[in-house]
């Protein structure tokens, strides 16, 4: 197999303190860790104690500035296998045919601070860093395609509204507020990203079950210099999945760390997680074919105008040692780009270039941050550049300019070498100089719409919850009314049913006051949108097709009590693994369990520690354990509210009582045992769709 240069670069800096004296951070062997130096044992402590400063003062500078946004992350070192031949629109050697590439891979919230939960309704990161031969190349992605504003200029305004006001510091880790939603309000290019956030790709199952989107119109540049358009996606092996908002309020209290922990313990099993990375290729002539700017983040292009090419596939394999040296101190930046890669003059992306470097220049306290080992290239770096704070590297010689004579010319140009170094895409450009917006980005509906209108029933319905959630959330009247007057431009049924949750109804016409902000950027709005080519498009939704789906890695409490049958528990359990999926005991209390035929096993979760909304399905085995369940309220909260979040039951034989005594009812995702093997078949064959949302119909069953 062959060697990750990263990992064995980064094992350099390991430090491995098993079977090591304690010293101070000078290296020298310590005494006594335990008592500051006194004058006499009961003190006072001595100025001269370099033991107890050494120690305090390293701890008391422990913490750095967190990330301005996205502050919340997990992380994971991984590689990238590229199997398709695109050499003919890029020369990056690493997205050439059979590259292996390693990587590091970043996910995180947008709103909330360090320590917020992993299940907060927002926009997911996805950010990736490619160590490649040719030095690092950085995809700053979401797992939505679309961003919230056109022009970087808007950015901190947009995440001041969005980040917890700053009076009170409240709420956190939430857009239902009114700032978020007294700028969105005011701001119509945002309707598009809107629509995503309220929609379930703001509440992920999993990490590991996220779409991710450079967002952004990137160029490819091949070995003659011409360009390519492209867009990057990358699709999620195990599918994209979502919990139900009331789901995801309660893991939030169970577990704020859910996405965190399935990333780590999926890797510690060796379930690495996968995507397939694609490309939408877009010949440079076809720049202007498109009813949307190619430059303008507020749109996608559909998968119908340009299919997905996938070229390789990305494993995340191997968790980090440590937290802060690697996932709190990786430092991306949209600008580190690479030989046969450049960026598009989207003016998002233009403005992100700048704000990264100087925000990783703050935050990792200065310019040498790229010599921390997580950000090292693994590519040799040669240059001129020296001295700062912390710096690692020791120059040689007394030459540090360029050109130089007298280090023979050296560091030279790549060109001396034969090799071209990176090259900017030479793009002719006239202009007058303007702070200004381009017309083609003034359609601020047609996407919004193309999104609803490409969305299941219930993926429609959790759409109007949320918009009805967030906006009861915002006190005031006229900032929830101005939203109501958007929604209607994007979809009648849609502000309808929202505003009847608010009592609103809704305006036909935008409100004066969004309309004069956006009369700032176009003078004319609104102006007539070019007419758009498809009306919906199936890679928006998120419903499994019949038959496509996997359980791989899904989790099922099997609840249980003493008395229960083992025969009953390991049938499902051994069909279970067989898919890769786990049964997981959940009893009244943690220790030990006898089963039925007189075997022992030790139980790790109980309804104390755990709560259905931890799990993807549910099961209840037979057996005399179910004398103490129909007795048992913490049982009966467990099934109803999977049922409710729509998740799939199954039921031994003998649970007919219990099943009485509970809200479930009978449909596609409960399943009854019925002394054949089908019902297994047919309960993994459910779990498959992931959950079952037709039981929400006429909000019976509101999840
Ligand atoms: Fe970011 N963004 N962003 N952003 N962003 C940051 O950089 C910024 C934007 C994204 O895992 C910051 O290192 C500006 C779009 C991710 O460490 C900061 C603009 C997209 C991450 C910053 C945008 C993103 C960040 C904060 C508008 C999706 C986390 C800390 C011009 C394509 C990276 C940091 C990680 C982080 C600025 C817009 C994604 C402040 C100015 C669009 C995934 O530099």
């Amino acid at each position: 197999m062959k060697k990750n240069k990263k990992t064995e670069q980064i094992k350099k800096y390991i430090v491995d303190n098993s079977n090591q004296i304690l010293t101070t951070n000078d290296g020298v062997a310590i005494h006594d860790n335990n008592n500051t130096l006194k004058l006499g044992v009961r003190g006072p402590s001595l100025q001269q104690d370099h033991i107890y400063f050494d120690k305090l003062g390293h701890f008391d500078r422990e913490r750095i500035p967190e990330r301005v946004v996205h502050a919340r992350g997990s992380g994971a070192y991984g590689i990238l296998e590229i199997h398709e031949d695109i050499s003919e629109f890029t020369r990056a050697k690493f997205l050439q045919k059979g590259a292996i590439t390693p990587l590091f891979t970043r996910f995180s919230t947008v709103a909330g601070f360090k320590g917020s939960t992993d299940l907060a309704r927002d926009v997911r990161g996805f950010s990736v860093k490619f160590y490649t031969e040719e030095g690092n190349y950085d995809l700053v992605g979401n797992n939505i395609p679309v961003f919230f504003i056109q022009d970087a200029m808007n950015f901190p305004d947009l995440v001041h509204a969005v980040k917890p006001e700053p009076d009170t510091e409240m709420p956190q880790a939430a857009s239902a507020h009114d700032t978020f939603w007294d700028f969105i309000s005011l701001m119509p290019e945002s309707s598009h990203m809107i629509m995503w956030l309220m929609s379930d790709r703001a509440i992920p199952r999993s990490f590991r079950m996220m779409e991710g989107f450079g967002v952004h119109t990137f160029k490819l540049i091949n070995s003659k210099g011409e360009i390519t358009f492209v867009k990057f996606h990358w699709k999620p092996k195990l599918g994209v999945h979502s919990v139900a908002w009331n789901e995801a309020q309660k893991i939030s209290g169970f577990n704020s760390d859910f996405h965190r922990q399935d990333l780590w313990e999926n890797i510690e099993k060796e379930n690495f997680p996968q995507w397939d990375l694609g490309v939408q290729l877009i010949p440079e002539k076809d720049e202007m074919n498109y009813p949307f700017d190619l430059l303008d983040p507020t749109k996608l292009i559909p998968e119908e105008l340009v299919p997905v090419k996938l070229i390789g596939t990305m494993t995340l394999n191997r968790n980090p040692d440590n937290f802060f040296a690697e996932t709190e101190q990786v430092a991306f930046d949209p600008g580190r780009i690479i030989p046969g890669i450049d960026l598009s003059d989207d003016p998002l992306l233009q403005g992100r270039v700048f704000s990264y470097m100087d925000t990783q220049n703050y935050r990792l306290g200065g310019a040498n941050f790229h010599e921390i080992p997580i950000n090292r290239s693994i590519n040799q770096k040669n240059n001129n550049q020296k001295d700062g704070t912390n710096r690692m590297d020791i120059l040689k010689g007394d030459v540090s300019y360029f050109p130089n004579s007298k280090a023979s010319g050296c560091p030279y140009h790549a060109i001396l070498k034969g090799e071209e170094g990176f090259q900017s895409h030479q793009q002719e450009v006239q202009g007058m100089k303007v702070r200004g917006r381009s017309d083609s980005f003034a359609d601020h509906f047609s996407q919004a719409t193309l999104f609803f209108n490409s969305q299941s029933e219930s993926e429609k319905q959790h759409i109007i919850d949320a918009f009805s959630f967030e906006l009861s959330k915002v006190s005031d009247s006229k900032i929830r009314e101005r939203q109501v007057a958007i929604l209607y431009q994007i979809d009648k049924t849609l502000a309808q049913k929202v505003g009847d949750n608010l009592g609103i109804v809704p305006p036909k016409e935008l409100d004066e006051l969004t309309l004069s902000f956006a009369r700032q950027n176009h003078p004319n709005y609104p102006l007539q949108p070019k007419k758009q080519e498809i009306n919906s498009s199936v890679a928006l939704s998120m419903k499994v097709k019949e038959g496509e789906g996997t359980i791989t890695t899904r989790k099922v409490a099997f609840l249980v009590d003493n008395g229960v049958s083992k025969k009953s528990v390991d049938q499902l359990k051994k069909a279970l693994e067989k898919e890769g999926a786990v049964g997981v005991l959940i009893s009244s209390k943690v220790g030990e369990l006898i089963y039925d035929e007189g075997d022992k096993e030790n139980i790790y979760h109980s309804y104390l520690t755990d709560s259905s909304v931890l799990y993807d399905a549910v099961f209840t085995p037979s057996g005399k354990s179910l004398s103490s369940l129909i007795s048992n309220p913490d049982y009966y909260e467990f099934i109803n509210e999977a049922y409710r979040h729509c998740k799939i039951l199954a039921f031994a034989k003998g649970t007919e009582d219990l099943l009485k005594k509970s809200f479930v009812e009978k449909d596609k995702g409960v399943v009854l045992e019925d002394g054949t093997q089908n019902w297994v078949d047919e309960f993994i064959n459910s779990m498959k769709l992931h959950r079952i949302w037709d039981r929400e119909k006429a909000r019976k069953v509101p999840s």
